[in-house]
């Protein structure tokens, strides 16, 4: 049995200012990706706690950035639920504003180690995930990609799923970046993130001995 990682898992505050974030103390690690991707379930699926991230049947609703606090005991760090984007049900001006918010948190957050997109494994890739993996490329924002939900496919489904993330990534990526296979239930893909994550801690400890 591999050793449990995460210990403690608290709520620290949602943030509708990014002035208002907590301050940039301990390593972080965001979680991003379209509303009902499955954000929520894979964030209470690691951290092992139900009902930390809220799981909506409405989705689009939560337009905060939320910090969560991770081992606070020893070595802490932030996890950040970021809020979804792409509901069809918002307007234009809602999206933009959800893009210059998120936009600039991303591109300013000096803790920030990585993020970790979500796409729903179930469906083929969407132009608005391939574009917002762009945007990061271009900034040079480090990123993972956690597939959700692929418990639902068969192997051949995956198989010919996966390949076709890996066309449309290739195209803007000489190699396809680091990414997780996930379940929440089933609790797929949390040893590996866990221990990803842990792994990256180690090596920017140095940067926040403050
Ligand atoms: N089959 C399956 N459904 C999931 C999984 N994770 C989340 N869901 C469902 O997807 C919907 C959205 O989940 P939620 O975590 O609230 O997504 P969020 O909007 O991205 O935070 C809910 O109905 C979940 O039960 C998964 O791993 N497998
Ligand atoms: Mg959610």
């Amino acid at each position: 049995m591999s050793k449990e990682l995460i210990h403690s898992a608290t709520f620290v505050k949602s943030s509708v200012e990014i002035d208002k974030c907590p301050p940039p103390a301990y390593p972080e690690f965001a979680f991003i990706g379209r509303s009902n991707v499955g954000k929520s379930s894979l964030i209470n699926m690691l951290v092992n706690k139900k009902g930390l991230a809220k799981t909506s049947s409405s989705p689009g609703k939560t337009q905060t950035i939320n910090h969560f606090l991770i081992n606070e005991e020893k070595n802490p760090w932030f996890l950040v639920d970021l809020p979804g984007y792409g509901y069809a049900k918002t307007s234009k001006t809602e999206r933009n504003k959800w893009g210059s918010f998120i936009r600039s948190y991303l591109d300013k957050r000096e803790n920030l180690i990585c993020t970790f997109v979500l796409l729903d494994f179930r469906i083929p890739p969407q132009k608005i995930d391939i574009e917002f993996m762009q945007w990061l490329g271009e900034q040079g924002l480090p990123f993972c990609i956690a597939f959700t939900k692929c418990e639902k496919l068969t192997e051949l489904q995956k198989t010919i799923r996966f390949d076709a993330f890996s066309t449309e990534l290739k195209k803007t990526w000489e190699e396809l970046p680091q990414h997780f296979l996930t379940a929440a239930v089933e609790r797929m893909g949390r040893v590996e993130i866990q221990e990803q994550i842990a792994a990256w801690r180690k090596e920017f400890a140095n940067d926040f001995t403050l």
